[in-house]
């Protein structure tokens, strides 16, 4: 018998065995245990479903884990601090004009800043000023003095948005838009120096977006794609996990 039949013979005798591993000695074999774990980690990395486009990768919290959980056992969303953190520096963030709610005020004001701060021709701030209306709309509805958000209140929406399964898969869906508005040259990426200006837009510093732009672009390659931006975005709404980096999305946490 050849070295190599011999050695097919043995992992044969190793995929045979498994199913009584219990009541063998072979179980215990170190190399036939590494040979039954590998060909499993294969045979269920080709047949896992693929990765659903903006499901976290390393997020205890994802969608599937929570589908797996007895509904007994589901812990509500966002009741942790460090979640109303997250809520309420994005509240801050929003509120450009720095009055204590966000209003459609600030939206305009952000598309003053964007248009003057980076040089936009009329055409250009007038595209930038539909998106963000778009914007405005996909997340707030309707446009009128008196839609204002405190900050107590956008936490309470927040809350039933990210327990609510329909809702939630709603949550990140005005990203798309601001997306496409920071992509100010239209190139269908954000470089840095695009989300710096973005980030200058709302009160943020250029360090600041050094930070959030490299733990955005994941694969490191300098530009920020809408899968990305979107990605990370919605992992900032329904992660409860402190160690996940979604939590400098929008900057710096607030201390409270
Ligand atoms: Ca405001
Ligand atoms: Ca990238």
């Amino acid at each position: 018998m050849s070295l190599r039949s011999m050695l097919a013979y043995f992992v044969l005798l190793c995929v045979d065995m498994t199913p009584y591993q219990k009541d063998t000695t072979l179980k215990s074999s170190p190399v036939c245990k590494t040979f039954v774990s590998t060909s499993v980690r294969k045979y269920s990395k080709k047949t896992a479903a693929p990765e659903r486009a903006y499901d976290s990768d390393d997020d205890s919290d994802s969608d599937d884990e929570r589908d797996r959980t007895p509904r007994r056992q589901r812990k509500e969303r966002g009741n942790s601090e460090f979640w109303r953190r997250k809520m309420r520096t994005l509240h801050g963030v929003m509120d450009v004009n720095k009055d204590g709610v966000i209003s459609y005020d600030d939206f305009m004001l952000l598309t003053e800043k964007f248009a003057s701060l980076g040089h936009l021709d009329a055409k250009a701030k007038n595209e930038f000023r539909d998106i963000m209306r778009t914007t405005w709309e996909q997340q707030w509805g309707e446009i009128t003095p008196y839609n204002l958000v405190t900050v107590e209140q956008y936490l309470t929406e927040m809350h039933h948005v990210v327990n609510d399964k329909d809702l939630k898969k709603k949550v990140h869906r005005f990203l798309p838009y601001l997306y496409k508005a920071v992509d100010k040259d239209r190139s269908g990426s954000i470089s840095l120096n695009e989300f710096k200006l973005f980030f200058r837009c709302l009160g943020l510093t250029e360090e600041n977006a050094a930070v959030s732009f490299a733990v955005i672009d994941k694969n490191g390659d300098g530009q920020i794609t809408l899968d990305e931006f979107v990605k990370l975005g919605k992992d900032f709404f329904v992660s409860e996990k402190e160690t996940h980096v979604s939590r400098m999305f929008w900057g710096p946490l607030v201390d409270h």
